[in-house]
């Protein structure tokens, strides 16, 4: 008798671990239940949380909360859920260090709610081309690819500082920064001031282009800056200039607000994309599966 029932104790354990394992890292319940039905957004006024506010509506997600926080914290809550192979869904985009150090996917957007491929733009303030003409000779030249300011990132999220790892790359990168500097004169300390705000992506881009001015000869301040007041910082001219607008898409109501009072010096990046993110492992692979 003991042993029938130890027996019998066993297959049901067994049993009962074997419907676990189908289950995200041991989670149950539906994919909203798994999420507790919170998309982990990061800073409010990013474009993406209103892409992703427009996206809760567009499929039917008004279970799900789309949880504020900033980019530091939504990449270490992903962090926090892979390690325990939790499902997480995350406001997510490219380039990003994200995608070298995790394996993981965005979610497809048939209702094309997220846009297509976006390309990041410089804007300068009214007058800043009479006012600092090297500088936005310089700015205006500005190109690179997703690749560059992936290396900064990834320097940067391995610990080193984004002054650091900036000054490093342009120093081995002389053949893409003189592109950019060439038959430009060097200037002798005017004061430049270049805004941003903490999202990886810009950090890098901002070290980095800070860093070709300082080589001519500026003295250059970085402002960090919330999204709303980056853009306002351009348009009243107490910045000079920034690299971080996302554009067709991610910025539009920015731009149409501030449209006639910044100048568009063109695209800096091409190939920029934003999305929902899920850890690889998720058995989800289109936004119309949260539902
Ligand atoms: N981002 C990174 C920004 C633009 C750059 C996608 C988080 C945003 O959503 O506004």
């Amino acid at each position: 008798m003991k042993k029938v029932g130890l027996l019998a104790g066993l297959s049901l354990a067994l049993i009962v671990a074997g419907c676990g394992s189908e289950e995200t890292g041991g989670q149950t319940g539906s994919i909203g239940e798994q999420l507790e039905y919170t998309i982990t957004g990061i800073d409010a006024g990013a474009g993406i949380m209103a892409a992703t506010e427009d996206a809760i509506e567009e499929y039917g997600l008004s279970d799900y909360n789309l949880q504020p926080s900033s980019g530091a914290a939504m990449t270490s809550a992903l962090d926090d859920a892979i390690s325990n192979e939790k499902a997480i869904v995350v406001t997510g985009w490219t380039p990003h260090w994200k995608f070298a150090k995790y394996d993981l996917k965005y979610l497809e957007d048939p209702k094309g709610v997220f846009g297509a491929e976006e390309q990041i733009h410089t804007f300068a303030r009214l007058g800043l081309d009479t006012d600092l003409p090297e500088a936005y000779e310089v700015l205006d030249n500005f190109y690179w690819e997703p690749e560059h300011m992936g290396a900064i990132m990834v320097d940067v999220n391995e610990g080193k500082d984004p002054v650091e790892a900036a000054a490093e790359w342009v120093e081995n990168n002389q053949d893409i920064v003189s592109t950019w500097t060439e038959g430009v004169n060097p200037v002798d300390g005017d004061a430049i001031t270049l805004s941003f705000v903490a999202w990886d992506s810009e950090i890098a881009s901002t070290h980095m282009i800070g860093k070709v001015l300082e080589d001519l000869g500026y003295n250059v301040t970085l402002t960090q800056l919330e999204p709303g007041p980056l853009w306002a910082s351009i348009a009243t001219g107490a910045a000079d200039a920034m690299v971080s607008a996302w554009l067709p898409g991610t910025h539009a109501a920015y731009l149409a607000d501030y449209e006639g009072d910044i100048v568009d010096l063109g695209v800096n990046l091409e190939g920029a994309k934003i999305g929902l993110v899920v850890p690889a492992y998720m058995d989800i692979d289109s936004i119309e599966d949260l539902q």
